[in-house]
């Protein structure tokens, strides 16, 4: 019995199936239709040591928009029924990641409430096809989805691609952590005893 979740998710703006298995190998195969997006994925994925499967169908005649932040959704959807119910889960994990000079750091906590701080600043309005405001976005709604805290902040930076790659390879060690078992924690790590 894997931790793995598989969510389609069809609206008139996006048409969205994702695979994840949270105790992967670090496998990917990812289509957004955005190539620096795939690229995030894919790191995303590698880093963490998750499998990921995303093939995405969205309205980027429009713009980056709606694929971007509904990729978001799914993929914390996706998070969130993967790791359960959360039993011996170490449910925090965190990262100071460097990327050149970038230097991103990132903390989560799988509470079951979302709340998301976001203090990282771009110089470029784009990268590739993607525009740098939409990474706020896609974490806010993967964190909301997920019901978990995530913060999200630039330590140093300049080059926008470190800067966004660093982002997408600290969450994914963090979330990487947070979605760690240890056989002490009997049931889970709350002392209200439910997450
Ligand atoms: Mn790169």
């Amino acid at each position: 019995m894997g931790r793995t979740a598989e969510i389609a998710r069809v609206t008139n703006e996006t048409d969205i199936r994702l695979k994840l298995n949270l105790d992967g190998t670090g496998k990917a195969a990812v289509r957004t239709g955005i190539g620096f997006f795939d690229h995030m994925l894919n790191s995303f994925a590698r880093h963490g040591l998750f499998d990921l499967e995303v093939e995405v169908k969205g309205d980027l005649e429009v713009d980056t928009h709606h694929t971007i932040e509904d990729t978001g959704i799914v993929l914390g959807a996706a998070i969130k029924e993967a790791v359960g119910d959360k039993k011996s889960l170490k449910r925090y994990g965190n990262m100071i990641l460097p990327m050149d000079e970038s230097l991103i750091l990132c903390a989560i906590d799988l509470s079951g409430r979302p709340y998301f701080v976001f203090d990282a600043a771009f110089t470029a309005e784009r990268v590739g096809q993607l525009e740098t405001e939409m990474v706020k976005e896609f974490f806010y709604a993967v964190s909301y989805a997920a019901e978990m805290n995530l913060h999200i902040r630039k330590l140093s930076g300049e080059n926008n691609h470190h800067i966004i790659e660093g982002i997408f390879k600290a969450f994914a060690k963090a979330l990487d952590e947070a979605t760690q078992t240890d056989p002490r924690i009997m049931d889970v790590l709350s002392t209200k005893g439910t997450l």
